[in-house]
């Protein structure tokens, strides 16, 4: 039996939506465990693009039942939206998803509030998607914010208007924006009410009886392990614990019930907003390299956010990364996705640590402005002209994407258990 936490383990973007939805015919359950709207995963379905933001990636098969955990956070316009979309598509979604009551919900003071506080911060901006995650979890570690379950509450009216009362002070006095409405903040109110609230559940209590027939669980993270807000690249990081250890606090589980913990990775890198990013080669702001790999991966690569739809940074894979995220995540195989943007490079490199004022570290430095000043060491492997997009077995591979896939996995001391080469369903290889 297999319950698998599935997590991308760089910058986010890595092809999460496309494996799990691969994943999901085989499993009973997809629960999501943290993040929220900043999500962005896009399935294809033939032609057809679908960006999911809340919604696990399980949605689109008959039998996946899917969770959405307590470790979210939950826009209530946003999810409805959603929803209504996979409806339109003939997507029975009601009738296969479960949302925690212990959900906390983004309203549209966290929204406000995330624009203004970057707007506030000019230059050292974090570059976050602007939909309120960062203020939601403020308000749930300041233990004011409102949760799904909360919606019944009696006291639901004064807590909103001592929320709007220091919010609005916040705007108005500190960070001199517009104030809020009440009524943006009721209307959101009245909209979770109407549509979630009906598929509010005690999501540990299906969890457990799930787990105890037998069924499978596929736990689906969002962003990646460098956005984590304690072990990514702090404060270039979301708000959220992004790691696999989330998954249990994240839907109340317990650790016997994770089997396996998969990492997902492209095999170069991409980061989306500001901080550090070692093997950068190339970005919106005019940063270059000579032979123009940065920009093959943007462009080959369509290197461009799911729902924000922001150009990403890109670079060569970074090996000290990954061996990071398999230790802090205790990954078991990786998913290497989009293998087949390298085709057509003549020189393919992997950086395998860093070096700091002449020294070579042991591990990825905790500190950003560290991290900034580490130079990454390459290894330079032989490129190769074939076209590897589609490929479904290892022999249909050159010669040189295997000896490139054999390195990663002795340099993050790591199986590679599947490798996506294309955004289809069936564009992959199991190993
Ligand atoms: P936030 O909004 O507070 O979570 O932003 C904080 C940082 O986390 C980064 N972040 C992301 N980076 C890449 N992809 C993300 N998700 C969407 C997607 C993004 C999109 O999957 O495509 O559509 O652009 C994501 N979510 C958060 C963000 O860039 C900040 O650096
Ligand atoms: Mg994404």
């Amino acid at each position: 039996m297999t319950n698998t936490v599935a997590i991308g383990i760089q910058w986010g973007d890595e092809g999460k939506g496309k494996i799990v939805d691969l994943m999901a015919p085989h499993v009973d359950v997809v629960a999501r465990f943290q993040g929220g709207p900043n999500a962005g995963h896009t399935l294809v379905l033939g032609d057809k693009k679908t960006v999911l933001n809340h919604i696990p990636s399980g949605v689109l098969h008959d039998d996946t039942l899917c969770l959405i955990g307590n470790g979210t956070v939950v826009d209530p316009f946003r999810l409805v939206e959603e929803m209504d979309m996979l409806l339109a598509a003939g997507i029975p979604v009601a009738e296969r998803l479960k949302i925690s009551d212990r959900c906390q919900l983004i309203l549209p003071y966290h929204r406000t509030l995330d624009a203004a506080r970057e707007a506030a911060k000019g230059e050292g901006k974090i570059g976050t998607t602007g939909k309120g995650i960062g203020p939601c979890y403020e308000d749930k570690t300041a233990r004011r914010g409102i949760r799904l379950v909360d919606l019944t509450s009696p006291d639901l009216d004064a807590r909103i208007d001592a929320n709007l009362e220091y919010v609005n002070f916040m705007l108005t006095q500190y960070l001199k924006a517009a104030p809020v409405n009440r009524a943006d903040v009721d209307e959101a109110l009245d909209l979770a009410k109407a549509r979630l609230l009906p598929l509010a559940a005690d999501v540990p209590l299906i969890l457990q009886k799930r787990i105890k027939a037998g069924d499978q669980i596929l736990y689906e993270g969002a962003q990646g392990s460098m956005l984590d807000v304690d072990h990514g690249t702090y404060p270039f990081v979301t708000s959220s614990n992004t790691v696999a250890g989330a998954a249990l606090a994240g839907l109340g589980v317990g650790p016997g019930q994770v089997d396996a913990v998969l990492g997902i990775c492209k095999a170069y890198t991409t980061r989306v907003g500001a901080g550090p990013f070692p093997t950068e080669l190339y970005n919106a702001e005019g940063m270059c390299d000579a032979d123009n790999a940065g920009k093959h991966m943007a462009e080959k690569g369509h290197e461009f956010g799911a729902t924000t739809g922001r150009p990403r940074r890109t670079g060569w894979f970074d090996g000290a990364v990954v061996q990071h995220a398999v230790r802090i995540n205790g990954v078991t195989g990786l998913a290497i996705t989009k293998m087949d943007v390298l085709d057509g490079l003549a020189e393919v490199k992997l950086c395998v640590g860093y070096e700091l004022d002449g020294e070579r570290l042991e591990s990825m430095p905790s500190c950003c402005s560290q991290l900034e000043k580490a130079v990454p060491v390459y290894e330079s492997l032989p490129g190769w002209s074939e076209n590897t997009f589609g490929a479904t077995s290892l022999d249909q591979l050159p010669a040189n994407a295997v000896a490139l896939l054999r390195r990663i996995e002795e340099v993050c001391d790591c199986p590679v258990t599947m490798l996506s080469t294309g955004p289809d369903r069936n564009h992959i290889i199991h190993l």
